[in-house]
């Protein structure tokens, strides 16, 4: 779901004010925001046409900008802008592109963003690439892999697919995961101390032995907030 701001325009100087003192005027501009898998950008009303409609425009580069200043990896974004307040009329216009953006994108980092890779017609869906299992509403399906000598995840919008793999007490796996999305992920293993960082397009092995009982969680360290993380569970 995307994060929507809308931002007043705002007077310029009041009298002795200066820069200081301002007032909020009945004309806003509205921000939409969310991740996605390939970056858009759309502008409809004031400066559309004008305006740039790519990871140059301000907006843009203010959400990118915070999210990497939370120590996030620089974020694939959609972003909409519906602006009422005119472009260079002293009334704020850049200042509510601005502002916006910081406090979407705040909101975004903080509580994670669609699982569906935003504009992109929902080709990061966690369903899309359950090719492994019987996924049934909202999560792929548990992958039974006991017996088996590998197997391959992929890290997609913001999910692993599968998620959750049945293995047999102290068997041992080759994982392949590959990164079939637009972004940066890990796949992490705490307990074995197993980090991987993955690039868009790029696949890691990593063998793993597993304990005799129990279960293995696996993230994302980049979106573990937003729900990506799965396990290995030992029956
Ligand atoms: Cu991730």
């Amino acid at each position: 779901m995307p994060i929507v701001v809308r931002v007043p325009a705002s007077t310029t100087n009041l009298g002795p004010g200066f820069d200081a003192l301002g007032l909020a005027l009945a004309l806003h501009n509205r921000i939409e925001i969310d991740f996605a898998e390939t970056p858009t950008v759309t502008v409809v009303g004031e400066g559309a046409g004008r305006l740039p409609a790519d990871p140059s425009n301000l907006a843009y580069r203010v959400a990118a900008d915070l999210c990497e200043a939370a120590g996030r990896p620089r974020p694939t974004l959609a972003l909409r802008l519906h602006n009422a307040v005119p472009v260079r009329r002293g009334l704020g216009s850049s200042s509510t592109a601005m502002v916006g953006a910081l406090v979407a994108a705040t909101v975004l980092v903080a509580c994670g963003g669609s699982d569906s890779g935003g504009t992109s017609g929902g080709e990061g869906s966690p369903m899309t690439g359950a090719t492994a299992g019987g996924g049934t509403t909202g999560a792929p399906g548990a992958v039974d892999v006991s017996g088996m000598t590998s197997v391959q995840i992929r890290a997609e919008g913001f999910s692993f697919v599968p998620a959750e793999l049945l293995a047999s007490p102290g068997q041992t796996l080759t994982i392949e995961v590959e990164n079939a999305g637009g972004g940066s992920h890990t796949f992490t293993i705490e307990d074995l101390g197993i980090d991987e960082e993955l690039s868009p397009g790029d696949r890691v092995q990593v063998e793993v032995t597993l304990p005799d009982s129990g279960s293995l969680p696996f993230i994302c360290r980049f979106h573990e907030r937003s729900g990506m993380v799965g396990e290995i569970v030992v029956s």
